[in-house]
């Protein structure tokens, strides 16, 4: 059966404690500003554009080890993640407007309370699974998917801000795609509990018809299920996207980006999305910041079934000649 609602919620997180760059909080200004939510109502969809959420600043917020800003990302992550239960629980299919990845704890959190039994594909050219104890930065962007798994419970330590949440997600129910710049301690978790993934490397090898093939064989062969959606902007190419934080050669071209979300949406499973990490300030000129959101935008509205073939109402009829 399908699970796809009639009605699509768009939610602004405009949060960058999870990472050192400035300006990542602008991002669902820029994005709305490249004519997002025209966009979705232009396909099947009535669209519920929920503004921004506002988050506490909390002063006083020390490193917890190497990491940065535990209790604001804490924070923010459990109003998100109520936020999207709340959206998911009336019936929307939900877009998060990022925000660093780090909102992805609140965001797949707040799905899973929905829907217990989703699935994540997560699209970025970095695996974002580092643990508080072996992230190389602290920046805690680059850790969200450890917070989630059930198998790295034992190897995470109780940070100040995340009591609030539990891990909820098994390892070979999350599938990367476009992985290119991925750390040690990430390498041997990847490994050590079996994450299907697939590299810049793999697309290259089989193509993204086969990736995406794989993928989904992967995550639905078993049973029909939800799926979550969680899109980094650098997964694409920084000749596309140029704004963002932690660019790297070799990503995505725009039709290997489009064909995944395409057959994302053709599952009819689609539940939730995120897409983060497009930062205004960081583009060399206005073009580029205005190319990055663009692409943004086409990423979400070809998720939610913007197709390249076109379509049409199945009431159409070829008008006769006069
Ligand atoms: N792996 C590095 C770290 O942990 C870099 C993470 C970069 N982050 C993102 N997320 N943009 O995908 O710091
Ligand atoms: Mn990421
Ligand atoms: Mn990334």
């Amino acid at each position: 059966q399908q699970i796809r609602a009639q009605s699509v919620a768009v939610l602004g997180a405009p949060f960058s404690r999870g990472q050192k760059r400035r300006g990542v909080e602008h991002g669902p200004k820029v994005i709305r500003d490249a004519g997002l939510i025209e966009r979705l109502s232009g396909l099947d969809y009535s669209v519920h554009d929920f503004g921004d959420l506002n988050f506490p600043h909390i002063e006083k917020d020390e490193p917890y080890m190497e990491v940065k800003f535990p209790r604001n990302v804490g924070a923010a992550n459990k109003i998100l993640s109520g936020a999207v239960s709340r959206a998911i629980g009336a019936g929307h299919t939900f877009v998060m407007l990022g925000g660093d990845h780090s909102l992805a704890i609140g965001s797949v959190s707040g799905h899973a309370q929905q829907c217990p039994d989703l699935c994540l594909v997560w699209v970025d050219a970095h695996a974002d699974i580092n643990t508080p104890v072996i992230s190389p930065s602290g920046n805690l962007h680059g850790q969200p998917v450890a917070f989630m798994l059930k198998e790295l419970q034992s190897k995470m330590p109780s940070l100040p801000g995340f009591s609030w949440m539990k891990p909820f997600l098994s390892s070979r129910d999350l599938v990367y795609i476009g992985l290119r710049d991925v750390d040690p301690g990430e390498h041997h978790i990847l490994k050590d509990l079996g994450i299907q993934y697939f590299t810049m490397r793999d697309i290259d090898r089989l193509g993204i018809q086969r990736v995406m093939e794989a993928t989904l064989d992967h995550l639905l062969a078993r049973k029909q299920r939800p799926i979550h959606l969680s899109f980094d902007i650098d997964a694409f190419d920084p000749s596309l996207a140029p704004a963002t934080g932690t660019p790297v050669n070799g990503g995505l071209t725009y039709r290997e980006g489009i064909y995944i979300t395409e057959e994302i949406h053709n599952t009819g499973l689609l539940s939730a999305m995120d897409l983060v990490e497009v930062n205004p300030m960081l583009g060399a000129n206005p073009e580029a910041v205005e190319a990055t959101a663009s692409l943004a935008v086409d990423v979400i509205a070809s998720s939610l079934g913007q197709t390249r073939e076109g379509a049409h109402g199945s009431n159409m009829e070829i008008p006769s000649a006069k």
